[in-house]
């Protein structure tokens, strides 16, 4: 049983406030129970049954529990306790499910960390969370995570285990994932252990990384009970239950596969989950019609390439398939359009942020709708407000800023109150820089942005950060990044640069320069246009619609 108020919270947490915090606990929302102990319930209903698939590994309940528990008491051993963080930097493999849970059980948070970051993106996430262990693979499509993760680790105090998962053995000084995810000898005293431990519901479940719109990592404090509730709202209005196969197609790190409701949802409504290793069709058919597969979530850029597959590919059968989720950028009405009669299944738009609030259209929702709008809150008390530029809130249909508040929306970022201070209001509204309609029916039609970020497919980029990296490259003098429009991408990365007087500077320059700064190659420009000056606003400021609209024209 949990043990409300034993545990610490992890500090630099901001917590909701008593009123609001008593309204979600009466309403329901807040049920009071650790998220690890959700799973360990729905393990112990259906002991036999398989709930984790990854190539040739096929684990039941009952491994997943003895391997999670197992490790939850190793890293125990180790020194980590309950608020410790943790940090998993891990591809889609079983080993990111079953720490995951096993950190959920013991409630050191995991903070998921794409694979594609590189050293200074990966010791700039160290640094701000402070874990006390890392956990990676030796290499992951050619880069030394192992290390990386070391070096960080040297850079950052009181990171005391580098975790390594891979064929080959770790270096000096690290420790086997191999090792540490093995089922406990004893998994019933394990489980035992564990649930007496149980950590408390309001403490921190997961710390997950949103695009930034700065420089800085944004990182987001998840509790158990929170994600607890939006795991299970969302899975019940995506009909998840024990028959449940979801695909997690998307990298682990982000929050749409793993709880939107994804990874967490299916496991805690006693489903299965299998794990693709690659987005591609060529990977992901196959696998849907081996394993009968009856839901997954997407970006439309990982859509789009299955549509046409669909069209050229061999056939495959997809008759399992009952429901793909769709969202973390705007998905075009003709391809929504095509899913159904191409695919067989139904569609769901997702509008979700790591910060929390996630809108869904309904399975019973006509097709104009789910065709049309990114979909309506999931929780009766989500709040949301659409705003003029004074702040002030429009008519209904009409375009403004989203500002949300709710039992599952935080009210601070980690660690971050220089921050909060930008992105939340002083009464607790979280400012999601989207802009958005709102429809007479509740439905959301996400219709711009007004933070600085280019959304590439799905995954967002700091324009700031990509600005501040490309000072780096030689006779860069000045820097400014927009995105232009993509048919694959949606979006991609344009970089306009006033080069210093008597340079000349090349796209491949910039992007090596940025790539030795040690920064993912999502993030890299892939257009680069120089200028004598940057265009700027009345009010001084680099006006970055006058350079969107440039970096839109075809280039010359
Ligand atoms: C998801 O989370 P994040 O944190 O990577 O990004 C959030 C931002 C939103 O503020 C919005 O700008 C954009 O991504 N976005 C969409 C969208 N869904 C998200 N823009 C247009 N259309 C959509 N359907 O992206 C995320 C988290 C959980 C579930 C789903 C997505």
């Amino acid at each position: 049983m949990p043990n409300p108020g034993v545990v610490p919270p992890v500090d630099g947490f901001v917590p909701w406030p008593t009123e609001a915090a008593a309204v979600y606990r009466a309403r329901g929302y807040w049920e009071g129970r650790p998220l690890g102990s959700r799973i360990a319930e729905a393990a112990r209903a259906r002991p036999d049954a398989v709930c984790l698939v990854d190539g040739d590994v096929r684990m039941t309940f009952r491994e997943l529990m003895a391997r999670a528990d197992g490790a939850a008491l190793r890293m125990r051993g180790l020194g980590v306790r309950a608020a410790d963080r943790v940090v998993v930097q891990l591809p889609n493999r079983w080993e990111h499910v079953v720490m995951t849970v096993a950190c959920l059980r013991l409630g050191a948070p995991p903070v998921w960390v794409l694979p594609q970051y590189r050293l200074r993106e990966l010791t700039e996430v160290v640094a701000h969370t402070g874990p006390r262990m890392i956990v990676v693979p030796d290499a992951f499509r050619g880069f030394d995570h192992q290390g990386a993760a070391h070096e960080a680790a040297r850079a950052v105090e009181g990171v005391e285990h580098v975790v390594v998962g891979g064929a080959s053995a770790p270096l000096p000084g690290g420790l086997d994932l191999a090792e540490l995810c093995a089922p406990a000898p004893d998994p019933e005293r394990a489980r035992a252990s564990m649930d007496r431990s149980a950590p408390d519901p309001g403490s921190v479940a997961v710390l997950k990384l949103s695009g930034g719109t700065t420089g800085l990592p944004k990182v987001v404090a998840r509790t158990h009970d929170d994600l607890s509730y939006m795991i299970t709202r969302a899975g019940s209005l995506c009909g998840f239950g024990p028959d449940t196969a979801y695909l997690a197609v998307l990298p682990l790190a982000h929050g749409f596969p793993n709880t939107g409701p994804g990874v967490l949802g299916a496991l805690a409504a006693g489903g299965r989950v299998v794990v693709a290793p690659s987005p591609t069709p060529e990977t992901v058919f196959p696998l849907i019609e081996r394993e009968r597969v009856t839901a997954t979530s997407a970006v439309p850029a990982i859509v789009s390439r299955w549509l046409e597959y669909r069209e050229s590919g061999p056939a495959a059968d997809l008759d399992s398939l009952r429901l793909l989720q769709v969202g973390a950028s705007r998905l075009a009405p003709a391809t929504a359009r095509r899913i159904r009669p191409e695919l067989g299944c139904a569609l769901q738009q997702v509008f979700g942020m790591s910060e929390g609030l996630l809108c869904l259209t309904r399975l019973d929702d006509p097709d104009d709708v789910v065709h049309h709008t990114q979909g309506r809150p999931i929780c009766p008390d989500d709040e949301t407000m659409v705003v003029d530029p004074r702040g002030k809130p429009v008519e209904t249909g009409v375009p403004g800023a989203l500002l949300t508040r709710g039992p599952y929306t935080v009210r601070g970022y980690y660690r971050s109150p220089e921050l909060d201070a930008r992105h939340f209001t002083g009464d607790g509204w979280y400012r999601t820089g989207d802009i958005v309609r709102l429809c007479p029916d509740g439905n959301l039609v996400v219709v711009g942005r007004e933070k600085d970020v280019i959304n590439r497919g799905g995954e967002k980029v700091s324009a700031e950060e990509v600005e501040e990296l490309a000072l780096r490259a030689a006779g860069v003098r000045r820097a400014a990044a927009v995105a232009f429009p993509d048919d694959e991408l949606g979006e991609r990365i344009c970089l306009f640069v006033v080069p210093s007087p008597g340079h000349r500077v090349v796209l491949d320059d910039v992007r090596r320069a940025m790539a030795e700064a040690g920064t993912a190659s999502f993030k890299l420009p892939e257009r680069l246009l120089t200028v004598d000056s940057l265009p700027v606003t009345a009010l001084g400021k680099t006006d970055k619609s006058a350079l969107r609209s440039r970096a839109a024209a075809p280039p010359a």
